[in-house]
């Protein structure tokens, strides 16, 4: 009763335009997941709807009273099917399972990549979206990103061993460098790409994140890098996206650039950040299709087919 008071007040207070609030993580339900009888009662007493709504509450309180959550009902998401059961964890936070959870969607999967653009990216974009509609909070999205981390850190192993034994052809190394740019902190989708990348013989030289122009430039002139590839999940960072683009154009850089992450878009990226740049610039759906343009961007003859 007591989480699903601070969770309809915090939902409702973020509505209303509170600024920042100090919450504690481990006791905060999703909204939505609140027992709907039990939501109401309490959205009775939070927004002050009706005179009895304290009786109500207490009343109702009663039922929820002794119930250990933890126990049973908690329990009952590890009988669905792996998939769900990596979601499930990533958009509540769970580390518990996750590396025997990993483990078997990685057995079940034809290539440990696809755990990655599979399971675990469908339950970051549920988080994602419930993040976006004001259903789940920053700490909790703290909680989901740390359980993908880990996630990520089970598969890495798998997708080095697997690229090592399919042999990717590739004689010299291409060095790429790759930064979160500047303003953005998510560092995910960036780390997959460069973990890809590396496995398949280019060197990635990883900035980081919360990267500035200068640095970015600095850097790929200082170690001749082939490629640079920027990633971004705030909107901001489209703006600073141009920016590094219109800087490598008034520098005189000669390597393509690629853009990634969630916001960035096929569109922006053309309307937006090719206007900037004359040496080529590139949107990459995701880490998989990231080697093949790559290996395009080096190839005189085969870098004309991408658009
Ligand atoms: C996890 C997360 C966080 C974590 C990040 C932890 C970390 N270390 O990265 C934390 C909690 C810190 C966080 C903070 C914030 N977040 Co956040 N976050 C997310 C979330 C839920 C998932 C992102 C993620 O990791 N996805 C999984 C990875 C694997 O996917 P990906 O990054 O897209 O990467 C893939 C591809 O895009 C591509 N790719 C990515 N980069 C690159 C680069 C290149 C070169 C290439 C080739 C390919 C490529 O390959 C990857 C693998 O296939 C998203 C929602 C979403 N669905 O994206 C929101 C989201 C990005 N966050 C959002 C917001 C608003 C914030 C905050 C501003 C919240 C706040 N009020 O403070 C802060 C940002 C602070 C800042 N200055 O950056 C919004 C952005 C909205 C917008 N348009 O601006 C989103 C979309 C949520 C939402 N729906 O509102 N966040």
């Amino acid at each position: 009763v007591r989480e699903a008071i601070h969770s309809v007040f915090l939902y409702h207070a973020v509505r209303a335009g509170m600024d920042m609030g100090i919450v504690n993580a481990g006791q905060l339900e999703i909204y939505d997941e609140i027992d709907p009888a039990l939501r109401e009662s309490v959205e009775d007493v939070v927004l002050n709807r009706r005179p009895d709504a304290t009786d109500r509450l207490l009343e109702i309180a009663q039922a929820f009273q002794g119930v250990n959550k933890t126990e049973e009902a908690d329990e009952a998401w590890r009988q669905d099917p792996v998939a769900e059961r990596l979601k499930h964890a990533l958009v509540k936070g769970i580390n518990t399972y996750v590396k025997e959870d990993v483990e078997e969607a990685r057995l079940e999967a034809s290539k440990a990549l696809d755990v990655i653009e599979g399971p675990l990216m469908d339950g970051m974009n549920i988080v994602g979206d419930l993040f976006g509609d004001g259903r789940m909070f920053l700490p909790q999205v703290v909680k989901s990103a740390r359980v993908m981390k880990q996630a990520v850190a089970v598969l890495v192993p798998y997708i080095e061993e697997e690229k090592r034994l399919a042999g990717t052809g590739e004689t010299r190394q291409v060095r790429i460098l790759m930064a979160t740019v500047k303003g953005d902190v998510h560092d995910i989708g960036k780390n997959i790409v460069g973990v890809v990348l590396s496995c398949n013989h280019y060197e990635v030289i990883d900035l980081g994140v919360m990267v500035s122009a200068e640095a970015i430039l600095e850097t790929a002139l200082r170690e001749d890098v082939d490629i640079i590839g920027l990633s971004g999940l705030i909107t901001p960072s489209l703006e600073e996206m141009r920016h590094v683009a219109s800087e490598m154009q008034r520098q005189g850089l000669q390597q393509p650039l690629m853009i990634g992450g969630a916001t960035t878009s096929p569109l922006h990226t053309a309307l937006r950040i090719d206007p900037e740049y004359s040496n080529g610039v590139f949107w990459v759906k995701d880490a998989s299709r990231a080697v093949g343009v790559a290996r395009k961007l080096c190839d005189a003859q085969e870098r004309k087919t991408l658009s």
